[in-house]
């Protein structure tokens, strides 16, 4: 089959280990701000995305909740339309915690359920709590996390759930405890981090892997350059695409979902114009060449005596 032909066929979601059908572009809803984070996920609806990213410490549920009923009673979708993934934050790990910070998100939501529910980020700072500045760090327990999780599954408030930021050795704990096998990691992945070690172990074990950051970030928190690589801006020309557009579809064609932020109404319409075309074989592989750098290193969470981590090697076990 010709790769035009291909393209054309592929899926433009990805099953997950639940059996449910997750749309592979989502709408990345960090450090968008609450007064245009409305706009930008009605624009992004309208346009096609029928998947948002969202998280309790973005500080702008509420905000997304006002778009989302609005495209409802519009009728612009309904609700079994959309995909929507929360986060449960490291404020929230305490069992008794985890399902009243579900609750607050769906109320600000507006949603009776949530399509994902994840992890955030495998560190606990104490009960409450919405930073993460080491000082506030308390001892982690991912195993009774998850199993609070496991009961939000059951309760079908949560139709999946997973994990954020796990590398492949934490990853691995997790599957020898689970009940519930996560039916997602979602971590940092573009061409500039490509995390091969960890994409073979969510293929074998049947835990998709979801790319945030996937045009490496470009905010104020993380510098990343990766749209100004040159070896994806010379496959970007050559195939007639932006440089953008090149690095999102190398996440599909690996297999992942991807979460591009935008708030910019042409940018989120290029952000989806990934589906009748694709990366030859030549020019995926030269992508692989391209010099590899984490960009959300996690700094925030080492300490050496409040933290469970006292290394970027150990958060990352490292992967870094
Ligand atoms: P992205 O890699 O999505 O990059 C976003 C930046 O790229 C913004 O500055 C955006 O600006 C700009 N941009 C968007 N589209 C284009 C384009 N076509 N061409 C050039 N520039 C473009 O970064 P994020 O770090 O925001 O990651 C995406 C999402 O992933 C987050 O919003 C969040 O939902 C999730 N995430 C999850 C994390 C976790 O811990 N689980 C951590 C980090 C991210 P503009 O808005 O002006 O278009
Ligand atoms: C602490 C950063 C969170 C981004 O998802």
């Amino acid at each position: 089959m010709e790769m035009e032909e291909a393209a054309k066929v592929e899926p433009q979601y990805f099953e997950l280990n639940t059996g449910a059908k997750m749309p592979s572009v989502g709408l990345g809803t960090w450090k968008a701000p609450p007064t245009v984070v409305r706009d930008a996920v009605i624009t992004a609806v309208k346009a096609g995305y029928r998947h948002i990213d969202c998280a309790k410490v973005y500080d702008n549920e509420h905000e997304i909740g006002s778009a989302l009923k609005e495209l409802f009673s519009d009728g612009v979708v309904s609700r079994n339309d959309m995909w929507i993934t929360s986060k449960l934050w490291s404020g929230d790990h305490a069992p008794e915690d985890v399902s009243k910070a579900l609750t607050k998100t769906l109320a600000d939501l507006q949603l009776d359920y949530i399509d994902l529910y994840l992890i955030h980020w495998p560190f606990r700072t104490k009960s409450g709590t919405r930073g993460w500045d080491p000082e506030l760090m308390a001892p982690l327990c991912l195993a009774e996390t998850w199993a609070a999780m496991e009961g939000l599954y059951a309760s079908g408030q949560a139709r999946a759930i997973g994990v954020s930021n796990f590398s492949t050795k934490k990853l691995e704990d997790l599957l020898t405890y689970a009940k519930i096998p996560p039916a997602v990691n979602q971590v940092e992945c573009h061409p500039g981090w490509q995390q091969p070690a960890l994409h073979n172990l969510c293929n074998s074990t049947g835990v998709h892997l979801s790319a945030y950051s996937p045009l490496g970030s470009s905010g104020t928190w993380v510098k990343g350059e990766i749209l100004k690589d040159p070896i994806l801006n010379e496959v970007a020309e050559k195939i007639g695409k932006s440089p953008a557009q090149v690095a999102l579809r190398w996440g599909i064609q690996s297999g992942h979902s991807v979460l591009p932020k935008s708030v910019n109404e042409s940018r989120i319409k290029e952000n989806l114009d990934l589906f009748n075309w694709s990366i030859s074989p030549e020019h995926f592989s030269k992508l692989s060449s391209i010099p590899q750098k984490r960009l959300l290193r996690g700094e925030f969470a080492i300490h050496e005596s409040c933290s469970p981590y006292k290394s970027l090697e150990e958060l990352w076990d490292g992967e870094i």
